[in-house]
């Protein structure tokens, strides 16, 4: 498989409602589409870097370079077999997770493409609909954030994750509580505090939560492990999770009972498969994450969630939910039981990408 041409679009998307987290509110995104051919054969990828450096230390600008000036100029040079040879490609590349995975992850594409085969039946996918999850951010107020916790329930989602921050969070969870006892609910800090905050977490501990998603620091493994230490709700790590080899620490010191996957954060779905195949081995529950991605991004999460260790339910929300245009067709649903099914309409993402819209949304295009 030789790289003929790599193509990066940066599209402008407006979100329906703007999503506010810890680290700051969104209401655009600003997306990098790659596209890559090979003999008239197409894939695409979905860069979920944002704007600034907030989520994590790379941004749309940091991917554009490290593409356009390394991995791109490699790739054309280079005749791969498979899609998990890439890796040892850029190898040489420190860090840069983001900008490797979204080639990565067009090669997995245009490799299902030329060999009639989806992503989902190359890595081994196995469930034909997969359990969907709803991510909350914070709200103008606790009713605000209640009303749309019960349309969530009415839609059927099978878990509600709600965002916290210092000052919502313990009397938020409360009043969520006071209304809904049972349902399967869980909290997302995105790093906003430190392990001097513990008491916040002795307290959320008894409200049942199925888990509690990146409390601390992304470089804080072993301050994740001492408050593992002091609360009984699990611990789930997402920032803090780059390779196989953090997973491994980090389950090793019991800093995290589970992990929020995004296959994005890891470089791609190559190392995504390596995590999966040590959750395997241990029976360890993993789910998929989300980065209010296009249907481009999501069609390859959701044949990620379809392996068998994605055993919680994932950040994958219906379309509806995220954008008016979703870039791809068919868009996702959710079915009447909380799931979306794993598209098949065709080779590689299950779905067509609509090119024309990409451009209609592009704001520049680079050929790399
Ligand atoms: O921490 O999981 C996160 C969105 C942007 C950045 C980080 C996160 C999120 C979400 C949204 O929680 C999940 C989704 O795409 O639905
Ligand atoms: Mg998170």
């Amino acid at each position: 498989m030789k790289v003929d041409t790599v193509e990066l679009y940066h599209v402008k998307m407006e979100l329906r409602n703007p999503f506010r987290t810890s680290f700051g509110e969104t209401k655009n995104r600003e997306i990098l589409i790659t596209r890559v051919t090979s003999k008239g054969f197409e894939g695409y990828g979905e860069c979920v870097a944002e704007k600034g450096p907030w989520y994590s230390s790379e941004t749309v600008d940091s991917c554009q370079a490290i593409i356009s000036n390394f991995i791109a100029p490699w790739l054309k040079e280079t005749d791969l077999e498979h899609p998990s040879d890439f890796q040892q490609l850029v190898q040489q590349i420190k860090g840069n997770q983001m900008a490797k995975a979204c080639i990565e992850d067009a090669l997995w594409v245009l490799y299902g493409q030329i060999h009639n085969k989806s992503v989902q039946e190359l890595i081994g996918g196995v469930k034909e609909t997969i359990p969907s999850g709803i991510s909350l951010g914070i709200q103008q107020s606790v009713d605000i954030l209640i009303d749309k916790i019960g349309k969530a329930l009415e839609r059927k989602y099978q878990r509600i994750k709600i965002k916290i921050e210092p000052g919502w969070d313990v009397d938020i969870v409360k009043a969520i509580r006071d209304v809904y006892p049972k349902i399967l609910l869980m909290v997302d800090a995105n790093s906003a505090y430190r392990y001097k905050d513990k008491d916040i977490f002795i307290s959320l501990d008894r409200y049942n939560l199925m888990m509690i998603e990146q409390p601390l620091q992304y470089y804080d493994i072993l301050d994740h492990a001492k408050l593992q230490k002091e609360i009984s709700t699990p611990i789930c790590l997402d920032e803090s999770i780059k390779s196989v080899d953090d997973a491994r620490v980090a389950i090793e010191v019991d800093a995290s009972r589970i992990i929020n996957v995004k296959p994005a954060r890891v470089g791609g779905i190559t190392e995504t498969l390596k995590i999966h195949e040590l959750a395997r081995s241990i029976n360890y529950p993993l789910w998929c994450g989300g980065m209010l991605e296009t249907g481009i991004g999501r069609a390859k999460n959701i044949a990620v969630a379809s392996l068998s260790s994605f055993s919680l339910p994932n950040d994958i929300s219906e379309s509806e939910r995220y954008y008016t245009n979703y870039l791809v067709d068919p868009i996702f649903e959710l079915n009447s039981d909380g799931t979306i099914n794993v598209p098949n309409k065709c080779p590689g993402l299950g779905v067509e990408v609509n090119l024309k819209t990409i451009e209609k949304y592009a704001t520049k295009k680079f050929e790399c």
